[in-house]
């Protein structure tokens, strides 16, 4: 199985995918990279639906095994080719942490976000409740603020999948919602980005920004992609 080359469906618009992207240019992985459009349809072609019923990227093809789920990508991509193996701890309670890490991301920050994305996309953002959104999303800063008391990375005092995964919705959060009064939070996505494999994220961010306030019809706050201490 693990001879076989990885097959990465995508569109890097997508938070989750630009999570799989980091790692795999973080870790060097040679994988093979299929689009998917998601604003087009893509994901509702056949062959597609075939592959993964649930209709989303991203999904990972690798040999026998299909993942569609960024999550379980990260931590299959993490077990075969981190060498290191620190981004996803072989000490179990490490493990553990970085694994309830990825399930905040999961089930609330990225939930949170898609949520209010898909708003706009849907309805406008003229008609969308901001402010309940902003509440939502600032909730989910503060959680965040508060797993970096003392501690300089999601789950502990090194880089783990729990980072990579949490970063990219982040930044597509930050699009709208500044960090200011989030200090640790802040500092944290300024050293995540000052990584080189953190470029892989910004591509897709940067099209999801023009794709959004394209099909919303509306701009987000001008100085959202500098990365300035007072942003
Ligand atoms: N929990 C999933 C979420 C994947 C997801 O919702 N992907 C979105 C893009 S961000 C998607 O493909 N949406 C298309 C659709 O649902 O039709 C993961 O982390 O991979």
């Amino acid at each position: 199985m693990s001879e076989a080359k990885p097959i990465l469906y995508y569109d890097d618009r997508s938070p989750p995918v630009r999570s799989c992207l980091i790692l795999i240019k973080l870790l060097a992985i040679d994988v093979e990279l299929r689009f998917v459009d998601l604003f087009k349809g893509d994901q509702f072609e056949k062959d597609f639906i075939a592959l993964n019923p649930q209709h989303s990227v991203p999904v990972l093809v690798h040999g026998d095994l299909v993942l569609t789920d960024s999550h379980a990508i990260l931590i299959h991509l993490a077990e075969k080719f981190d060498a290191a193996g620190t981004l996803w701890p072989r000490q179990h309670d490490a493990r553990m942490l970085v694994l309830n890490r990825l399930l905040f991301e999961c089930s609330f920050l990225f939930r949170r976000d898609s949520d209010f994305m898909s708003e706009i996309a849907r309805k406008g953002f003229a008609n969308v409740d901001v402010s309940y959104h902003e509440r939502k999303l600032t909730e989910a800063y503060g959680i965040m603020e508060q797993y970096l008391e003392g501690q300089d990375y999601m789950a502990g005092e090194q880089l783990t999948l729990a980072d990579i995964s949490i970063v990219t919705t982040l930044s597509t959060v930050h699009l709208m919602f500044r960090l200011t009064r989030y200090p640790r939070l802040e500092r944290w996505f300024a050293a995540m980005q000052q990584l080189d494999a953190y470029a892989a994220n910004c591509r897709g961010l940067e099209k999801l920004r023009q794709t959004m306030e394209r099909i919303g019809d509306f701009q987000f706050p001008p100085t959202s992609n500098s990365q300035t201490p007072a942003d």
